[in-house]
């Protein structure tokens, strides 16, 4: 039997509180689901206000002491763990190859693909890469253009260095890893520890990979946080530099205030938003915030002034739907009451389909190489930019077609985004490549991924039963629009051709995967497309699920992260990131979260 057919509990029960609560909380001034990335940024900012109280509501437990969390290079040991939450995808079909009979669809069809998520204290800053890169600035401002006052790159930069306490990059690391920076950019007393792993490789890889891009016409940029990462860079990440120690946002955020007495955690998951009888105007207003607690017991904790749902994009429109805010037919088909008719909710999902190609080397690379190169339209397409800029352009209606039919969403309003998008690339030339340059031991490799693909997907409530909480409806839509597979190709042609390119092509010895049978360096499209189809990951950058756009746009938050039809619920996770970003997420999304706090101390003043 589903927990939603049990009454309203909304007198507050008697609650079973875990060790680490440090106050009984029954009822509280903010209730934040998640205690994860974002969400841990919130517990910190409004919990330091005198007579405030705050609970977290978190499934996750403390990572502190787990050896794969806290040391850096250990990090892809977290991958299927019991902090992973390995959600699944629905089977993905892949596209036909973009020319030709059409006949090599199905190549990737049916593949089920795994999505990693933190669930642990900190959420998936806590299992993630550590990269700290920042946004295009074009791309931050873009969010202005879709109907967000206030958010562009002029504003969002000042958290990015409010957020962030950097330390700079030794002298030998400079000289003989790569490792390059502009202090103009860095913050230095925020909570966020940003910096060069102490393991950064100095085996002298970085030269000859700097060398051939530069070659390649992709030169070393000093700093790629300074709101343009178009060409190779040697990355920072979120570690703290003397402890040779992850930095995730509950060391960053949680932790050390952890003891303050007005801020509680409580292990749970949170089921839905529970609403006041009868409305405020034409919105709804939360009481409090329905979960299960450790021993799978309904408990309720009350809410007296807002509710945050910072549960990650692949859980966060989950738990509105639950609550009877999404699409009309999809709530019905639920059984849930429709409380606010919000068609954006879930959809909207965009992420970034990742490829590998390993040769070997005659090289020893010792230590940690993160390197990046980043690539615009024009790079990738060259001559012959600007006439897909005007086939793309043309293309667009029908896409959003398709995209309607997929989902939720209503065509003429995908129509407006996806011109937004191909303005941002096909005319302020943000980058739409991202190619990372790695190695290990004699192991030569590339990643890539395309980073603004046309293609949406959506997540979705499976059921309100207990046992499919956690176990959303994920079909993030990749190479729905044909042109993503274009793209995807071209930037892999491009990451083989750096490794034919010189000083770099001297080091390699043999192609390991896929290998030259499946993909020869003259391989056409369709050879392309189906290794393409058949060997993609996710990037594990979803977004976009609880879109901050205008609601006529199919937005589900305001630009003050509000729900729209609600009173007191506003999203601050990657849910909310309209479109995508160059950079990875965390960089952003901490920005994003201390911007939030501070609005939301604002009202608390005014
Ligand atoms: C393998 C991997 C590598 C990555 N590498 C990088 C990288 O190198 N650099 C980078 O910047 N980004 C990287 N990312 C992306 C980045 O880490 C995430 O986008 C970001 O951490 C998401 O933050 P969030 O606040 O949206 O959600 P999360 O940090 O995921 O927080 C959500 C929290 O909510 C909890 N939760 C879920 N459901 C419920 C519920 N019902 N009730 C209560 N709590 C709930 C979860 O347990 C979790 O703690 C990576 C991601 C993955 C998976
Ligand atoms: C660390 O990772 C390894 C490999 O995934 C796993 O077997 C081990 O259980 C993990 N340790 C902890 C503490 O989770
Ligand atoms: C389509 O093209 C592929 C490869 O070019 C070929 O192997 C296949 O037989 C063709 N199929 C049809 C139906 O023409
Ligand atoms: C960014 O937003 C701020 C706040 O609304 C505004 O003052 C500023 O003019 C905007 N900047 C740009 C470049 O649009
Ligand atoms: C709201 O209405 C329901 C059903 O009538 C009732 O059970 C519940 O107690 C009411 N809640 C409040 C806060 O009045
Ligand atoms: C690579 O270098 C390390 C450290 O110098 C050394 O221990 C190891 O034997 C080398 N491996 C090879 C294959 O040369
Ligand atoms: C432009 O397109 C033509 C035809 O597809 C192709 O042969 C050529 O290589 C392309 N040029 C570039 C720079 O990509
Ligand atoms: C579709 O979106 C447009 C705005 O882009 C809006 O004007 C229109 O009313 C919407 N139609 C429906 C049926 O929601
Ligand atoms: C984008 O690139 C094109 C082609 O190089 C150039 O004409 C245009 O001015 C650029 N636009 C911006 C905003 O940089
Ligand atoms: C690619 O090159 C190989 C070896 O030179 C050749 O046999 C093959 O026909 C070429 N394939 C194409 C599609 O040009
Ligand atoms: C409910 C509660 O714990 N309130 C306390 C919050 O913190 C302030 C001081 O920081 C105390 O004065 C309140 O009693």
């Amino acid at each position: 039997m589903g927990i939603f057919s049990t009454p309203v509990l909304l007198a507050v029960t008697a609650l079973f509180l875990p060790s680490t609560a440090t106050a009984s909380v029954g009822e509280c001034d903010f209730v934040i689901v998640g205690g994860g990335t974002s969400g841990l940024v919130l517990a910190n900012r409004l919990s330091a206000i005198p007579g405030v109280t705050v609970g977290v509501i978190e499934p996750g437990g403390d990572v502190r002491g787990n050896p794969n969390v806290t040391k850096p290079t250990s990090w892809l040991k977290n991958m299927g763990t019991g902090i992973d939450w390995q959600y699944t995808t629905s089977p993905q079909s892949a596209p036909a190859p973009p020319q030709q009979n059409g006949s090599g669809s199905g190549a990737g069809g049916g593949r089920v693909l795994t999505y990693h998520a933190g669930k642990a204290v900190g959420g998936t800053s806590t299992i993630n890469g550590m990269t700290y890169i920042r946004a295009d600035r074009a791309e931050i401002d873009a969010w202005e253009t879709l109907g967000n006052v206030g958010w562009n790159w002029s504003t969002l930069d000042r958290y990015y260095v409010k957020s962030e306490n950097f330390t700079p990059p030794t002298l030998q690391q400079q000289s003989a890893g790569g490792a390059s920076y502009d202090p103009a950019y860095h913050g230095v007393g925020g909570n966020v520890k940003v910096g060069f792993l102490p393991e950064l490789d100095l085996s002298g890889f970085e030269k000859p990979a700097e060398t051939t891009w530069a070659t390649m016409g992709y030169g070393k940029i000093q700093d790629v946080n300074g709101g343009s990462v178009r060409g190779f860079d040697v990355w920072p990440m979120t570690v703290d530099v003397g402890e040779d120690t992850r930095w995730d946002a509950g060391r960053g955020y949680y932790w050390s205030v952890a003891a303050r007495p007005n801020l509680s955690l409580i292990k749970g998951t949170a089921t839905r938003v529970l609403w006041l009888n009868g409305s405020c105007g034409e919105e709804v207003v939360a009481s409090g915030v329905e979960y299960l607690d450790a021993e799978g017991n309904i408990q309720v904790l009350g809410v007296k002034r807002e509710v945050m749902l910072s549960a990650g994009s692949l859980r966060t429109p989950l738990i509105l739907e639950a609550s009877g805010v999404g699409n009309p037919r999809a709530l019905r088909a639920l059984g849930v009451e429709v409380k606010v008719d919000l068609p954006g909710v879930g959809e909207n999902l965009q992420d970034q389909p990742n490829l590998d190609l390993i040769y070997s080397g005659t090289v020893n690379v010792t230590g940690y190489p993160p390197y990046a190169t980043f690539a615009t339209a024009q790079d990738l397409f060259g001559s012959n930019a600007s006439s897909i800029a005007a086939v793309t352009c043309m293309s667009i209606p029908q896409w959003a077609k398709q995209i309607e039919q997929n989902g939720g969403l209503n065509a003429s309003a995908v129509e407006k985004v996806l011109r937004v998008q191909h303005d941002l690339i096909f005319g302020q030339n943000v980058t739409v490549a991202e190619m990372l340059t790695t190695a290990s031991g004699s192991y030569l490799v590339s990643a890539f991924w395309a980073l603004l693909p046309f293609s949406r997907g959506g997540v979705h409530l499976r059921s309100t039963a207990t046992r499919d909480m956690n176990d959303p409806i994920i079909d993030p839509g990749f190479f729905t629009v044909d042109f993503d597979m274009e793209t995807q190709t071209a930037i892999g042609r491009l990451a083989q051709q750096f490794w034919e390119t010189e000083p770099v092509r001297d080091l390699v010895t043999g192609s390991i995967s896929p290998g030259d049978a499946v993909l020869p360096q003259n391989a056409t499209d369709e050879q392309w497309a189906s290794y393409i189809g058949s060997s993609f990951t996710p990037n594990y950058h979803p977004i976009g699920t609880a879109a901050m756009m205008s609601r006529d746009l199919g937005g589900v938050v305001g630009p003050e992260l509000r729900v729209y039809g609600t009173r007191n619920v506003r999203v601050v996770d990657a849910s909310v990131i309209p479109l995508q970003v160059s950079g990875h997420l965390t960089a952003t999304l901490y920005a994003i979260a201390e911007r939030a706090s501070e609005m939301i101390l604002d009202s608390l003043v005014s």
